[in-house]
């Protein structure tokens, strides 16, 4: 079925998906919520998609929680479900998923629009782009991850500041600070991105998957069970063709063809 509140394209080895209601700066409804988590599945499974780029169309990535929306809710809404069921379902489709993720940051990414973009794999910035915990403006806590990830990413100090102030962090800042790995003029953003993206769709897949998982893992372990979790991911790894193949092409001074399996 076709989605549609995001754009949905793949073409060697990168499947790119655009946030798509950019009259809201793709702020997320129900559907694009549940569009996004499918989307990702869809490129999780399709074994010739081995990166994927998530951005936004228009000039924002994403405003978060469409607000107008929120409006509605009765007495009975139950906002946990509703980030149970919608937001930590994206956020850990993004987190499990063992292809890289690049974020192409096109605008403004606020409340929930910048946890998913912080939660990308590697962040490529527009100039214009932003980062906003827009929470506390509207009474809200930092939620979709962002208390977990923000201090992990840039410390106690900056991330508690940000939540308090809600100010936008510009682009040259969050670079500054190790929230993005690159920042380009806008005109580039889609090229710089899909330049990484088809790199890393040539890279040994599994093992950068591997390695996002023991990443993640770490986070959780001290460092006696963190060596054992490695050890865990290399033996897969070193099952793979990729390391077969990584080896020989050393060995024969000769660039390696990785297929990702
Ligand atoms: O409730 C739950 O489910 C809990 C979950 C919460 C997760 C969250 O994400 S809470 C945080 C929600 N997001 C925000 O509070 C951000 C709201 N937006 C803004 O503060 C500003 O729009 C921005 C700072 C992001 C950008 O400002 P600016 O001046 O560049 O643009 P603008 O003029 O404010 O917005 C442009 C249009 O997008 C505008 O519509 P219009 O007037 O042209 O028809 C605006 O209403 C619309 N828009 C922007 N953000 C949202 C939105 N519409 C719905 N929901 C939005 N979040």
């Amino acid at each position: 079925m076709p989605f549609e509140t995001l754009l949905y394209t793949a073409a060697e080895g990168v499947a790119t998906l655009t946030l798509n209601r950019p009259h809201t700066l793709n702020a997320f409804n129900d559907q694009m919520i549940a569009e996004a988590i499918e989307a990702l599945r869809q490129a999780e499974r399709d074994a010739a998609v081995r990166c994927v780029v998530l951005t936004g169309a228009g000039r924002g990535f994403s405003s978060g929680q469409d607000l107008a929306d929120t409006q509605g809710r009765g007495a009975d809404f139950n906002l946990g479900d509703h980030l149970r069921h919608g937001y930590h379902r994206l956020i850990k489709q993004m987190v499990k998923m063992e292809k890289p993720v690049v974020g192409a940051i096109n605008g403004v990414a606020a409340g929930a629009g910048c946890s998913v973009a912080l939660f990308t794999d590697f962040r490529v910035a527009s100039e214009k782009a932003s980062f906003m915990l827009a929470f506390s403006k509207i009474g809200l806590v930092p939620d979709s991850g962002a208390n977990w990830l923000l201090p992990r990413l840039i410390g106690y100090t900056r991330a508690y500041q940000i939540a308090l102030t809600a100010e936008k962090i510009p682009a040259p800042t969050a670079l500054a600070w190790g929230l993005v790995n690159v920042v380009v003029p806008e005109a580039d953003l889609a090229a710089e991105a899909h330049k990484w993206a088809a790199q890393f769709a040539l890279g040994a897949t599994r093992a950068f998957g591997l390695t996002k998982r023991a990443m993640y893992r770490s986070f959780d372990l001290d460092l006696e069970a963190a060596l054992e979790y490695e050890a865990h991911t290399q033996v897969i790894a070193a099952r793979t063709a990729d390391f077969q193949e990584g080896v020989q092409a050393f060995l024969e001074k000769r660039p390696a063809q990785f297929t990702g399996r």
